[in-house]
């Protein structure tokens, strides 16, 4: 049975990881994997993270199954920080707890399947793990344009143009904030503009929201998808809690679906946890039993949000010191999140690893936390040579 297999690449982000791990040199650069980093290069776990697993240690009652929605009031209390109070109290939008952003989306990708869609667009570039997702659920998968290299920035023309080749009822991914891999932002005019050619197209929206916090801050990275969902009928948003509460490994998530009337909704939540059961049963709950126990309160909710913006201050910082250091990268100042793309190629990304021990993926994207004061101009120095002028 098994014989008629082939051998399979690494995924080529996680395998940065490994080859940075097994580098000797003490001045290596990691700026591979999408993990936040402080300044001295950890991936802590945040301090209202700490305190709310030591309550769930001294005080969880049981253990016992919850069903294929999760930890419900976890999903609900995280409703008011990804979509507002207002989109938090439709009674057209339904959402469950997901084994992270990936079940989500993995989610999402099942129930188009089953309600009938046939094709998503995703942007170029995008998430490598996104065509795949779809994909194994049997959706079609094309793409349209998205980021220009020469601008290193959105072009919104060509983007807006090429979603006219889609069909209606066609499903648009759209990276709610901190653009992964480019940290592009489309600006509150462009989302309107967005908008206004998904309802002209009648297209869907699937938001993947997975850095709300990192880029300018919570309501700000959730302002254009709440104004998404309030002007469509029908929309998904896929969420992630491991970059914002840095729960990584933890797998903690969400999936909301809005419906045209509240009685589709309820076929659409029935149909929800129908496929959750036949993927994964039941979502684990440690995660999102801490995030609930963090925003149940308001003295842990307020020290969670203090050490979310400190984050987000500290690449920022680190943002405004790349991009003065060569032209070729002033635009990193203006995006936004924890990634940017290098105007470089893969000899270009092999040669940073054999020579100064900065590791990235082949395309060139880097995790701009994985910089700090101290390696920043050593770093700058590296690329420069392959950056032209
Ligand atoms: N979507 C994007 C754009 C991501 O970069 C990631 C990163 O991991 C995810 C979704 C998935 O998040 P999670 O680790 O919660 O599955
Ligand atoms: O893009 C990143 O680096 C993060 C982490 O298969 C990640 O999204 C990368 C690859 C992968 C899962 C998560």
């Amino acid at each position: 049975l098994f014989g008629a297999l082939d051998r399979q690449p690494p995924d080529a982000l996680l395998a940065v990881i490994g080859m940075h791990r097994a580098d000797p040199r003490p001045d290596k650069i990691d700026v591979g994997v999408g993990v936040y980093r402080d300044a001295s290069g950890a991936t802590p776990v945040m301090r209202a993270v700490k305190q709310a697993e030591a309550r769930l240690l001294a005080a969880q009652p049981s253990k016992a199954y919850l069903g294929a929605e999760g930890d419900q009031r976890f999903t609900d209390l995280l409703a008011g920080i990804a979509l507002g109070p207002e989109l938090a109290a439709s009674d057209r939008i339904t959402g469950v707890q997901t084994p992270g952003g990936t079940g989500a989306l993995r989610l999402g990708a099942e129930l188009l399947a089953r309600s009938g869609a046939g094709t998503i667009w995703v942007g170029t570039p995008t998430w490598p793990n996104h065509g795949p997702i779809f994909r194994e659920a049997g959706l079609t998968v094309r793409h349209h344009a998205y980021f220009d290299a020469e601008t290193a920035g959105i072009d919104e023309q060509a983007f807006l143009s090429s979603l006219d080749a889609a069909a209606p009822g066609d499903v648009v991914l759209l990276h709610g904030c901190c653009h992964n891999p480019t940290g592009t932002a489309l600006s509150p005019d462009q989302w309107q503009r967005l908008v206004a050619k998904l309802a002209e197209r009648r297209l869907i929206p699937f938001v993947d929201l997975a850095y709300q916090g990192l880029g300018r801050g919570l309501d700000a990275d959730a302002a254009g998808t709440r104004t998404l969902l309030a002007a469509v009928p029908e929309a998904l948003l896929a969420y992630s809690c491991d970059k914002n509460f840095a729960l990584y490994r933890e797998r903690v998530g969400a999936l909301w679906v809005q419906s045209a009337t509240p009685e589709t909704g309820a076929a659409v939540r029935d149909t929800m946890l129908v496929l959750a059961r036949s993927l994964w049963s039941m979502p684990p709950d440690h995660g999102a039993a801490v995030v609930r126990v963090i925003l149940e309160d308001d003295d842990l909710a307020a020290e969670w949000r203090a050490e979310l913006d400190a984050m987000c201050a500290r690449i920022n910082r680190l943002r405004t010191l790349l991009a003065a250091i060569h032209p070729a990268l002033a635009s990193i100042a203006d995006q936004q999140g924890l990634f940017a793309l290098l105007p470089i190629d893969a000899a270009a990304v092999e040669a940073l690893r054999a020579q100064h021990a900065i590791y990235m993926p082949a395309s060139g994207r880097i995790n701009i936390a994985g910089l700090n004061e101290d390696n920043v101009a050593r770093f700058a120095a590296a690329i420069a040579p392959y950056l032209g002028d």
